[in-house]
């Protein structure tokens, strides 16, 4: 039987401090995501996108900017994601800024809840988020997902999941991080996060960092990937808000997303913070299209 997949376009920027992230579902759409899902034997559902409040681009008030439109953008994806996954589909959610993660997730730990499924959640990015309203540099809520779901945030998202936290820290891996503000790190430490950094992929090198990362993994978990598309090295993705330099590169990405088809369990992803305003010919668009086609196993391998 052909894997159903779900889109689910949620064309937010609320949560980031620069417009454009919004117009990341249209620009994935035109490079090709249902084509290369169909390509790799996929029966694709395009739900289009979710109708939710514009962007007031007003400042942060008490440590968080429009914090009524990120709760309400992350309560239409957390319902929109749950109502796929109980079909029976894959959900993709094509953001959209990082702030959906929240509401992404907590959708996805609701439904494995409900299931005695386990699970484990890679989340590739330059950064951590783990901001809260106290230490956030920026007020902006796409650094703060990660934070809401360990319960540190607005009430609305940390109880988005029914379950408070919604998260323990043998659920999560991030990979990829490079960019972590002081109060952050502390947060970071005092949760227990695995963090596989820059420097430890440097180090070790991608491959065994992801062996790492998907350590532990067995048939009953439920494998979400939250894909920042600032995870890339911005040579290779210049369209995104923020970018970072010394990310990874092209091959070290694709055996990233490589490893993590290998296992076989992916049941759910989100691709973030695309901002077409920044990109040039739709370039990080195609590159991230290209990253998923990946995660969905697509073979570079020349060996018998
Ligand atoms: N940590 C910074 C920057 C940032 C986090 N996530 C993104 N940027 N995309 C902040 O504003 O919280
Ligand atoms: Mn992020
Ligand atoms: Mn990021």
């Amino acid at each position: 039987m052909k894997r159903k997949v779900s889109l689910i376009g949620v064309p937010t920027d609320v949560g980031a401090g620069h417009r454009g992230a919004s117009m990341g579902p249209e620009a994935l759409r035109v490079a090709g995501i249902t084509q290369m899902l169909e390509s790799m034997g996929v029966e694709v559902y395009d739900r289009g996108n979710l109708h939710g409040p514009a962007n007031p681009f007003t400042k942060p008030v008490e440590g968080y900017r429009h914090l009524n439109e990120v709760i309400e953008w992350n309560q239409l994806a957390h319902d929109a994601i749950y109502t796929e996954l109980k079909q029976g589909h894959m959900p993709i959610m094509l953001g959209g800024d990082h702030c959906l993660g929240a509401g992404s997730i907590s959708a996805v730990a609701r439904y494995c809840r409900e299931q005695n499924k386990e699970l484990r959640i890679i989340w590739l990015d330059a950064h951590t988020d783990f901001n809260t309203a106290e230490i956030t540099p920026s007020g902006n809520m796409h650094g703060m997902p990660v934070a809401c779901l360990f319960g540190h945030g607005p009430k609305a998202l940390v109880e988005m999941s029914g379950h408070v936290p919604t998260l323990k820290a043998e659920m999560i891996r991030q990979v990829g991080i490079r960019s972590v503000d002081e109060g952050e790190k502390h947060f970071i430490h005092q949760a227990g996060i695995q963090v596989y950094d820059m420097r430890y992929i440097d180090e070790v090198g991608m491959r065994h960092t992801m062996e790492k990362a998907l350590e532990g993994l067995h048939k009953d978990v439920h494998l979400h990937i939250s894909f920042d598309v600032d995870f890339l090295d911005p040579e290779i993705a210049p369209g995104v808000g923020t970018t970072v330099r010394g990310g990874p590169n092209y091959r070290e990405a694709q055996l990233c997303m490589e490893m993590i088809a290998d296992t076989g369990l992916m049941a759910s992803l989100d691709i973030v913070e695309l901002n077409p305003a920044l990109d040039v010919r739709n370039l990080t668009a195609t590159i991230a299209v290209e990253m998923v086609q990946s995660l969905f196993g697509k073979n570079t391998l020349v060996r018998v």
